[in-house]
């Protein structure tokens, strides 16, 4: 070992020969070869040192392992269409290039665990201020070192340390290189597409598009993405706000005066079950309901529980449902809304809406801040706090996390610490993740027989509902023994089907029938929808309608007027309300018939129909049809043309201020801080600052092992505030 240690040669030996090789054969070509060497180093050491991107099994490394090189020899190849020192500086210029790009992106994942945008770099963006002003604070000495290689090869050339190749390379091999360099990316995206399919057309998280393609990649996508956007809304006029504002204007229904503002300025809790269909409520496997809790939570006499209410998401799934929650306004028909227009657009959404009215709001997430591009839009939405994986000590532990974020139980325990300091009244929206395909729970979590369908991505669906639905137990059980529960409106929604269109046996089996028909599937989209709150008149009303109508059906029960509202849902409380359901790709339900795959069904028999065969199909389907793909379009628009920002009529609402917000944990925390004194209104601070936290129990074997001190930790900072 020594002997080998003294043969080490010294760096001065290596240059020597690194130098040698370089003059002697094709000078430029080494040069180039060593700055894309130089990058790939660069960007690879960073993604692991400075990201986290989550890269998973060996397809992800291979992947996260090539994809700097592909534009590292792109770029740099640009050098070899030139000669002498020209060509040399052009390699620099380009390393310098990419190396800066990596460097603000280090800086900017540091304070907000997403990369840059160019809707973020463009003036006015309120995270792009915030940057500027604590720029300081999170640069590190170390970060500087991603330019010491630029400033060496500079001192080389400008000192001639180098032998400039005056002849250059031949055009041919340099549009070779260049070439290499696309067919590179093809395969990486080849593979990348094949390991997440719609990685581009869904855009789920820009943490995805680095891992898979690389953060040069990444720019570019993002590019041209802002650029669609800015198009569009450069395109779009006020008068088009206000045709469809006439349009909207005819469509608003009254409010039930039996419900209207009877839950005025109670604490409003958003639960979104995570791909939670209909068909669980009161079903059951071996004997046992999948979801007691939530069963009897359903058929109590203070909830409104509607059972043909429908998903209507697309592309943007989770995104798209809180899209239609929080704004009554679809997602895209393709990609997500939120993603591609959640940091810039105008919206007037709940979240204001409620905070305008005295609120506080808050949004509760396991799951990394990025997804969705929640930490944006949450901004944009009007959120006060967005309580993300980092505020949650316990998602540093591999056990407490399955598929995307930390398990419900333990998200919802350690989110009653952050509930018990909101100032009321509030709004919390608390997303769940643990009943998220594949429906993958480990061993001591699991308490319920799966299904027997045979097919492995269903089978376990019921396992992690019925998981789901004890951890909304615990929850439940919390707020009734520390007193928020008599005094909030609880709304319950499931965002989308657990279970796709691509598993039909399975779905025929569970629903115990021989075959599914269209007309099954079209119900197959059915999904919880409950409003509950102490004296709130209760019921299972089974009127037609879909994720769009969440808000005014809500505004009606808190006593919000929507009047001057852009919205597309209608408030199914209204006496005058009808029900149709669009679904995101123009099919549609109505209480009469269901366009569903291309086919018609009568909704209420789930018979087959024909345009030809039944006369008021005949003269209803084109109508409906009209209607619906008239609201979609109008949606889009509001969407893609930013029209919000024109909304110059309201005198109840003024629009949201995304600079206000700040969702770092140590900025996130300081203000709730501070809200105990300014507003003591919260749990906390009406209990004396005395925690009641020792109120919530779980039996999350996670939280129960004695031998866990991280839990330990946590109950102690908690019950110190
Ligand atoms: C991730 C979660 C999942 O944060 O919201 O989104 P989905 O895959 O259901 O759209
Ligand atoms: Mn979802």
């Amino acid at each position: 070992m020594m002997n080998f240690l003294k043969k080490v040669p010294s760096p001065k030996f290596f240059w020597r020969k690194i130098k040698q090789t370089m003059d002697t054969s094709a000078p430029l070509v080494w040069f180039f070869v060593l700055n894309v060497v130089l990058v790939w180093f660069k960007t690879y050491i960073n993604y692991h040192m400075n990201f986290n991107l989550g890269a998973e099994g060996a397809t992800q490394q291979f992947l996260l392992f090539l994809n700097p090189i592909p534009t590292a020899i792109i770029f740099l190849s640009i050098a070899l269409y030139f000669k002498g020192a020209l060509s040399y500086w052009i390699a620099i210029i380009f390393n310098f290039i990419q190396s800066f790009w990596l460097f603000a992106n280090i800086l900017y994942y540091r304070e907000f665990s997403d990369f840059l945008s160019m809707g973020i770099l463009s003036s006015g963006s309120s995270t792009g201020n915030n940057l500027g002003k604590s720029i300081a604070a999170i640069i590190h000495w170390s970060d500087y070192m991603i330019f010491v290689d630029i400033i060496i090869l500079i001192g080389l050339v400008v000192f001639k340390q180098l032998t400039i190749d005056k002849k250059g390379v031949q055009k041919r091999f340099a549009i070779l290189t260049t070439v290499l360099g696309v067919v590179l990316m093809l395969i990486d995206y080849g593979i990348a597409s094949t390991d997440r399919t719609g990685l581009l057309t869904r855009s789920f998280d820009n943490n995805y598009i680095v891992k898979y393609l690389g953060l040069n990649e990444y720019a570019v996508f993002n590019a041209v993405q802002t650029y669609n956007q800015t198009e569009s809304r450069k395109r779009a006029k006020p008068e088009d706000l206000n045709k469809i504002k006439k349009f909207v204007s005819t469509q608003k229904m009254p409010d039930n005066i039996e419900y209207y503002g009877t839950q005025k300025g109670k604490n409003v809790f958003m639960i979104h079950l995570e791909s939670f269909q209909q068909f669980l409520i009161d079903y059951k496997v071996d004997g046992r309901e999948v979801t007691p809790n939530l069963n009897k939570f359903y058929h109590d006499q203070n909830t409104l529980s509607f059972d043909n209410f429908y998903n209507q998401v697309g592309q943007g799934k989770t995104s798209d449902a809180e899209m239609m929650q929080e704004n009554s306004l679809y997602g895209l028909s393709t990609g997500s809304a939120m993603v591609k227009y959640g940091t810039n657009n105008t919206f007037e959404s709940l979240p204001a809406i409620l905070n305008q009215r005295g609120y506080t709001t808050a949004a509760f997430h396991g799951d990394v801040a990025s997804f969705w591009n929640r930490d944006n839009t949450y901004k944009s939405f009007g959120y006060n706090y967005f309580f993300s994986k980092a505020y949650y000590d316990n998602a540093n532990n591999p056990r407490f996390n399955v598929g995307y974020g930390l398990k419900d139980k333990i998200f919802l325990k350690d989110s009653a610490k952050y509930i018990e300091q909101l100032p009321q009244p509030f709004y919390a929206k608390l997303l769940t993740v643990t009943n998220h395909y594949p429906y993958e729970l480990d061993k001591e979590n699991i308490d319920f027989p799966a299904t027997t369908t045979g097919d492995k991505t269903v089978d376990g669906y019921v396992q992690t509902a019925h998981y789901l639905d004890q951890a909304f137990a615990e929850l439940i059980d919390y707020l009734k023994k520390s007193g928020l529960y008599d005094n909030s409106v609880f709304v319950l929604y499931g965002d989308h089907y657990g279970i796709s269109e691509n598993h039909q046996p399975a779905i025929a089996q569970l629903l115990g029938k021989e075959k599914v028909t269209n007309f099954d599937l079209a119900q197959f989209q059915k999904v919880p929808f409950m409003i509950h709150a102490n004296g709130l008149k209760g019921g299972v009303d089974h009127t037609y309608g879909g994720e769009i109508d969440m808000l005014p059906t809500l505004l009606d029960v808190l006593g919000v007027p929507d009047d001057n509202m852009t919205i597309f849902g209608q408030d199914m409380l209204s006496p005058k309300y009808e029900g149709i359901v669009p679904f995101r790709d123009g099919d549609w339900i109505t209480p009469t018939y269901t366009k569903y795959n291309n086919q018609f069904f009568n909704t209420k028999t789930g018979e087959q129909v024909t345009i030809s065969s039944d006369e008021v199909l005949k003269k209803q389907a084109p109508e409906t049809q009209a209607y619906v793909d008239k609201v979609l379009e109008y949606s889009d628009s509001v969407i893609t043309g930013d029209l919000l920002r024109f909304d110059k009529s309201r005198s109840d609402f003024h629009k949201v201020n995304k600079k206000e917000f700040d969702y770092k944990k140590s900025a996130g925390l300081e203000q709730l801080k501070e809200a105990q004194k300014t507003n003591p209104s919260s749990v906390l601070a009406k209990n004396k600052g005395q925690s009641t936290l020792n109120l919530y129990k779980t039996d999350a074997p996670e939280l129960s092992d004695s031998s866990d001190t991280n839990n330990q930790k946590n109950e102690t900072t908690s019950s110190s505030k």
